[in-house]
């Protein structure tokens, strides 16, 4: 049993684990920097630290943070996502001070972490891969004799990055030739490893992922998938779950694999299973994440399962509850990031104090946030304010009560996402399904640039226009 966790995060996901928390009668302890010192996350916790005036290093700092756990007497930690969740030494310093990490054991978080071990890891497990090598680039001559196996274009991706770091396309010899000491050099600084791969790039794929729930006595289920695809610079802004893509047939065949992956990890509690889709709907492992992830909600909201939950009772020794039959996905659910930035001006960053807060409700809404009025957004951290979560019995039903959410959500002070997801919820490619990770790409001009101008203000305009020019 735990009866103390220490959440080492901030935010949104420091709130959502202290909720499940307190569902479980687990006391907490909240870390924050004096910048999060105020924040909702650190008051709804039963105790607090500063770990540090800067706003991040406290964060970051593995052995502050053991030694805080040991002096609050806490029987495990949760890293929730970013900062140390996937980082193996943390969740080392976890075992060897016998605190229980909430997460993967440190030698899934180390194996999974290396994208070419992850590989190897399944191709050896019979998993169909993204087409490509299997150890690192020794040699310039080497990676171009690859490149041709492949086909151009093919895609740079470092070891030890993920997420979209350290990628880079190739789409001609003369760019691999280019591009291949710099990704190198670009690893080494970002990762402290500059081991790089090469992979046949897929063009416009879909990103559909496989939540996975594993506990420490062999059993391993999905919890169905989440299409990710609508991505700005790997940066996830719409998350949907279940895809409208699969059928049945593929989604058993990719939740069959996506477990077998776990199973070849010797992989246990939460993790995500990462898969691009090509255009014929054959599908790829492409990396597995250790972590709790931003966009679990969604997969909740069709489920009814609470990961966080799960994660803390694996973690404490429990057996799942659940059988993989018993997993129904019922309905669709949608989330947008609501982040504090401005598509107007590409997406920058915005800061301000929060002058007005009105979050929306009614059937299937869901805010995950820590927004309140007086806020006032940090720029140190990431730009996300809150998580809008929808359900809905169909498809339709999910875009139409996400347009009404993000039409009823009020956030003053600070410019935000809210209305470019207004848009996509009114796009037809997307109402029908029909996007893949060019999706931004293709619409960022038509989701930014055309307001969405209510009709009788136009009227107004133009009535105004007619007067002031003929003078009457
Ligand atoms: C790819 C790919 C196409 N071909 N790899 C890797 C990290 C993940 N966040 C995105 N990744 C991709 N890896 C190969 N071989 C396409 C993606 C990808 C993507 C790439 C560029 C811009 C947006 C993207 C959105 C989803 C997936």
């Amino acid at each position: 049993m735990f009866k103390k966790v220490l959440i080492a995060n901030r935010g949104e996901i420091a709130l959502r684990i202290i909720r499940a928390c307190k569902e479980l009668k687990i006391a907490t302890v909240a870390i924050h920097s004096e910048a999060d010192a105020t924040t909702l996350y650190v008051k709804k916790a039963d105790e607090s630290c500063l770990v540090g005036p800067g706003p991040l290093s406290g964060y970051l700092n593995i052995y502050k943070i053991i030694d805080l756990a040991k002096q609050r007497g806490v029987d495990a930690i949760h890293p929730g996502y970013g900062f140390l969740a996937e980082n193996p030494e943390f969740a080392k310093a976890c075992e060897e001070n016998d605190i229980t990490f909430i997460g993967p054991s440190s030698d899934a978080v180390h194996k999974l972490g290396n994208k070419i071990v992850s590989r190897q890891i399944m191709t050896k497990a019979g998993i169909p891969i993204v087409p490509g090598a299997l150890e690192k680039i020794n040699s310039e001559d080497e990676a171009t004799a690859e490149a041709n196996r492949l086909g151009y274009p093919v895609m740079l991706k470092a070891a030890a990055g993920g997420g979209g770091r350290g990628l880079r396309i190739c789409r001609n010899e003369d760019e691999l030739r280019r591009f291949l000491p710099i990704a190198k050099k670009e690893s080494l600084s970002a990762f402290g490893d500059e081991d790089v791969y090469l992979e046949k790039c897929l063009e416009s794929p879909r990103h559909i992922e496989f939540q996975i729930v594993a506990d420490n006595h062999g059993n391993v289920i999905h919890l169905g998938e989440r299409d990710c695809s609508i991505q700005r610079r790997h940066q996830k802004l719409v998350e949907i779950a279940p895809s409208l893509l699969l059928d049945e047939k593929l989604r058993q065949e990719m939740g069959a694999a996506a477990v077998a992956a776990a199973k070849a990890a010797n992989y246990n509690n939460v993790g995500t299973v990462e898969f691009l889709i090509d255009k014929n709907k054959n599908f790829y492992f492409l990396e597995m994440n250790t972590r709790i992830q931003v966009e679990h909600t969604v997969t909740e909201e069709v489920t009814g399962i609470d990961i966080v939950r799960e994660m803390i009772r694996i973690a404490r020794g429990e057996r799942l509850f659940i059988k993989q039959d018993d997993v129904k996905i019922r309905g669709y659910a949608i989330e947008c990031r609501i982040n504090a930035e401005d598509p107007k001006n590409n997406f920058i960053p915005t800061t301000g104090r929060v002058t007005a807060y009105y979050s929306p409700g009614g059937i299937g809404v869901r805010i995950d946030g820590n927004v309140y009025v007086g806020y006032t957004i940090p720029t140190y951290y990431d730009s996300m304010l809150a998580k809008l979560t929808v359900r809905g019995r169909t498809w339709e039903e999910a875009v139409d009560r996400m347009y009404r959410c993000l039409d009823e959500y009020v956030i003053r002070g600070v410019k935000t996402t809210i209305p470019f997801y207004k848009r996509i919820m009114l796009d037809e490619n997307f109402k029908k399904g029909e996007f893949n990770t060019n999706y931004i790409d293709q619409k960022i001009e038509e989701l930014v640039y055309q307001d969405e101008r209510d009709p009788k203000d136009l009227v107004l305009a133009i009535s105004a226009a007619i007067v002031a020019h003929s003078g009457l």
